[in-house]
Formats: structure tokens, C-alpha cells, sequence
């Protein structure tokens, strides 16, 4: 009980977090680096630093924001943020946010009102700042706290978790810069709350984000993956089999999740909320009330196992083969079944607006099927882990499941790329036991299940088929290589350091 209130920990030197030999040494170069660049940037030393990890998601793709359980774990790679609260009687009451890659990143100034609107047309890098900044306050105003007038805030950010890869840059910027801001205000929450409460954070950059990346960042445990419940949130370790290791690797195409959002993934989250109101009529609830209570496909999951058990199955998709069509659906097709104007359904909601300005036909069955299949696939991965079986029979049975959820993510989700697609039929080519592309998709990663002994002659396969001809067509740089692709360990959560 006692570690479900557990608040996020504050450290005196780097070891409990990076651990021993190199990755202590990398991370000790970064940590003195930033502080000498905030130093001169700032003229001042930073109070204090928060980091938080990226994270690959082992399985569980485009179900957390329908309220099932994903299984993640974090990964090595991480934002850190440096602050420095400025004195109430200082002028210039702003926020200053620069990146140590000032090239790339240039330095961005906000008002440190909380209650200004991040401007979503014009998309700069540090508006994943603002939304923790603008979500650690309404967070502390609905607890009745009070941290007074706002104070100028100088800010220097280090991430080494690749952007647009679908391992969680922005969650990792989002949770650091929140718990940065929480540490300046000597603030300290329990992990499940900061969890729940930066997902909401960064939904002030327009996307209708689930919570999955927010807590394993928050929550993450070295050693172990997650399985992470919604409603509350709850992490349970989930230790993975000995002579297995996950590759991940970039297929270099950029997801622009913000950008795209209209179309990819707050797309997917109403056709979800169609699919499920729909269902819900055609199961028996009356229109007006399916409209105003159903909100996720796990809302009418109990109806859809009803309607199953009744012939013979316990498996909601029976209902969803039943009901729904195979065909897209028009508006107006919609409109008709659940008595209603999209428009008004989603009045409340600007993005989803958006979706419904931008979409022609919604795939309700497609995409029904594939959160109810990718939700039972879930907990198969979690049991097969659990089993008594071989670790050999576990590693191949896990294998499965991921092959199994890329095609549904592909087919039925339609959230791969043609890259992603090339990248991880190489994985399966090059003896991969199971590989699938992670997180958002639409570019960015894939995952590979490999056994241990195979990985470096698998990295190597992956290096001549896939990337040798992007580095011949200047895409990428031989000697970054290791950013593109690599194994990896399930490593710790956030923290907050003091030195
Ligand atoms: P990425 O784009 O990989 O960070 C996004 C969502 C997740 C989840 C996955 C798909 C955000 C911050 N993250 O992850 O919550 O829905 O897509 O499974 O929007």
C-alpha cells in the first residue's frame, strides 16, 4: 500500500538513476554541461533538475485513451530540465526556456501567466513546457493550494529520447518539465497523481492523449515493464523472460503527432467514441442517453460480452461483427443511428471539431476491432509472462502477440507508414521472434523481440538491409547509428535531483 502513495524521488547524485560504469559517466558529462550552459545563460546555478524517461511500448497500441491496460517499460533516454525560480521581486515576470541544442532549438519566451493559451497553429518546442506549466497550476488550484503571483521562471532542457520516434519524446519533455516546476515550488506529489495529472497536462498541445506514456515515465521501475491500468492508475512490474532482449529501431520516418492530429490520432479517438455510442444504440440504450454517458469502447464492453455470452462466446468482437459495418460510415450514416448532429455531439471538444471538419467516412468496425483485440492481446502477453511454460515457449508466444498486434495496428488501426511496414518485415527476416511498430506509429519506431544471443548479428542484419541505403542517400550519418537503432533495458522513472 505504501508504494501506491510513494511521491517522486528526490536524489543527491546521479547513481540511483544512471547507475554504474558509462551510462554514469554519460550522464555525469550531460549533467555538468547543462549546468555550465545555464550558468551562462542564466548567470546563476539551477535550484534543482528533473529528469524523465522515454518508453517503448512492449504491446497495447491505441487502447489506453479507450481506458484498457498497455504494457510499456521505460528506456534509458531522457529529458532532463534545469530551473531556477527567480525572487517574487524580480522584474521581468516571464518564462525562458532554452535547449543545450540551441541550434536546433532556438530559446522561446513565454508570460508567466498560467492562464495563457498555447497558440497551436504556430507549434514551437517549448510549447510542451508551457503545457506543464500551465497543468502543474490548474492542478495545484483544484487541490486549494496557492504558490502566490507568478514568478519568472529560467529553464535549460537536455533530451536525448529521439523526437517523432513513438518513444515519448514529448511525455518525457511534458513530465520533466512539470516535476522541474513542482520541485522550484518545493512541491511534492504521490507518482500516481503526478501520472494522471501531466496526461492532462499535455492535452494542452491539442492531441486527445490516453495516459500511458505519462505513467510509465512517472512510474517506471529499472528492471521491470508495466502493465498500467486506467481509472485509477496502477502499475504492476511485469518481469520478462531471461534470454530475451527488445530492439528498437527507428524507421526514420517523423510522426508529427501535434501536427497530424486532426487526421491520425485524434481521428482514431472519435471513430472509437462513434463505434462505441453506435454499438451502444444497437445493443438497446436509447440514443440520447448512449450520446451523453458513453464516452471509450470499454464503456460498452460489458454490453458487447452480454451479447456474446447469449450465443455461445465471450469475446466482445462477436457483437462487433454483429453491429457494426465492414463498410466506412458516412456523417450522415451516423447521424441517423444516434439521432443526432455530429457537430453537437462534440461541441465541447475544438479537436474533435476538427476531426469531424477534416473526415470524409469513419471506420467503426476497423477500429472497434482492433482496441478489443489489442486489449485481450494485453493480457495474453501478461499471462504467457506469468505462465510456467519454457522461457523459450514464453519468448516465442510473445513473439506472436506482437506480430499479431502490428497487423492489427496496420490493417484494421490503419496507423503503420510504408517505412515502418519495410522496417519490420527486415526485424522478422532477420529472425526476430516478433516485431511491431510502437507507440503512435504513422513512422517513428518498431520493436523487435530478439533472443539475446542473436542481437548483435541481428542489429547488424538491420543495419545492411534497412539503413545502408538511407546512409548512401545521405539520410542519416553512419556514426549515428546507435540513435536509430539499439537494445534496450527496462530502466528507472522519473526523478528529482538536488546536488
Ligand atoms: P506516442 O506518440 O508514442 O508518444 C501516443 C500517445 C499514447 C498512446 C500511443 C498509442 C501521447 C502523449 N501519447 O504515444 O497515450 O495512445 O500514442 O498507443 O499522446
Amino acid at each position: 500500500m505504501a508504494e501506491v502513495d510513494e511521491v517522486v524521488p528526490i536524489f543527491g547524485s546521479l547513481k540511483p538513476v544512471y547507475g554504474e560504469g558509462s551510462l554514469l559517466d554519460e550522464a555525469q558529462f550531460r549533467y555538468d554541461n547543462l549546468k555550465a550552459k545555464f550558468i551562462e545563460l542564466y548567470g546563476t546555478e539551477p535550484d534543482v533538475y528533473a529528469r524523465a524517461p522515454g518508453r517503448v511500448n512492449l504491446i497495447g497500441e491505441h487502447i489506453d485513451y479507450e481506458g484498457y491496460s498497455v504494457l510499456p517499460m521505460a528506456i534509458r533516454q531522457d529529458t532532463i530540465v534545469a530551473i531556477h525560480k527567480r525572487n517574487s521581486n524580480e522584474e521581468r515576470k516571464i518564462l525562458q526556456i532554452a535547449n543545450v541544442q540551441s541550434e536546433k532549438y532556438e530559446l522561446c519566451t513565454y508570460s508567466a501567466d498560467p492562464d495563457q493559451d498555447i497558440d497551436l497553429k504556430n507549434h514551437k518546442w517549448a510549447n510542451y513546457f508551457l503545457c506543464g506549466y500551465k497543468g502543474f497550476h490548474e492542478y495545484i488550484r483544484s487541490k486549494g493550494m496557492d504558490v502566490g503571483a507568478p514568478v519568472g521562471l529560467d529553464i535549460l532542457v537536455d533530451g536525448t529520447v529521439p523526437t517523432g520516434s513513438g518513444l515519448s519524446s514529448s511525455a518525457a519533455f511534458v513530465c520533466s518539465s512539470t516535476i522541474a516546476i513542482m520541485a522550484a515550488f518545493n512541491i511534492n506529489f504521490p507518482k500516481k497523481e503526478v501520472a494522471q495529472f501531466t496526461c492532462e497536462c499535455e492535452r494542452h498541445i491539442g492531441t486527445q492523449s490516453g495516459g500511458m506514456d505519462q505513467a510509465i515515465s512517472v512510474m517506471a521501475k529499472p528492471g521491470f515493464a508495466e502493465l498500467i491500468d486506467f481509472n485509477p492508475i496502477k502499475a504492476s512490474d511485469v518481469q520478462l523472460p531471461d534470454g530475451g532482449t527488445f530492439v528498437i529501431a527507428n524507421s526514420l520516418a517523423e510522426s508529427q503527432k501535434a501536427v497530424t492530429a486532426a487526421t491520425n490520432y485524434n481521428n482514431r479517438v472519435v471513430e472509437c467514441r462513434l463505434a462505441a455510442i453506435v454499438l451502444a444504440i444497437k445493443l438497446g440504450m436509447q440514443a440520447h442517453e448512449a450520446v451523453s454517458k458513453v464516452k471509450t469502447l470499454s464503456d460498452v464492453e460489458g454490453l458487447c460480452v452480454s451479447f456474446a455470452a447469449d450465443h455461445g462466446s465471450s469475446d466482445a468482437l462477436v457483437a462487433v461483427k454483429e453491429f457494426l459495418n465492414e463498410e466506412p460510415y458516412t456523417k450522415e450514416e451516423i447521424e441517423k443511428i444516434i439521432e443526432e448532429n455530429l457537430e453537437s455531439i462534440m461541441a465541447g471538444s475544438p479537436t474533435s471539431l476538427a476531426v469531424l471538419a477534416a473526415a470524409t467516412h469513419f471506420k467503426l468496425f476497423q477500429r472497434a476491432s482492433h482496441v478489443y483485440s489489442e486489449a485481450k492481446r494485453v493480457h495474453l502477453f501478461r499471462e504467457t509472462v506469468m505462465s510456467n511454460l519454457s522461457d523459450d515457449e514464453v519468448l516465442e508466444r510473445l513473439g506472436e502477440l506482437m506480430d499479431e498486434s502490428h497487423y492489427s495496428c496496420s490493417t484494421l488501426y490503419e496507423c503503420s507508414c510504408p517505412e515502418l511496414e519495410e522496417l519490420v518485415k527486415v526485424c522478422r527476416d532477420s529472425k526476430a521472434l516478433g516485431a511491431r511498430l510502437t507507440g503512435a506509429g504513422w513512422g517513428g519506431c518498431a520493436v523487435a523481440l530478439v533472443k539475446e544471443n542473436i542481437v548483435p548479428s541481428f542489429i547488424l542484419n538491420l543495419k545492411e538491409a534497412f539503413y545502408q541505403s538511407r546512409i548512401e542517400k545521405g539520410v542519416i550519418n553512419h556514426n549515428d547509428l546507435g540513435l536509430y537503432v539499439f537494445a534496450s533495458k527496462p530502466s528507472s522513472g522519473a526523478a528529482i535531483f538536488k546536488f
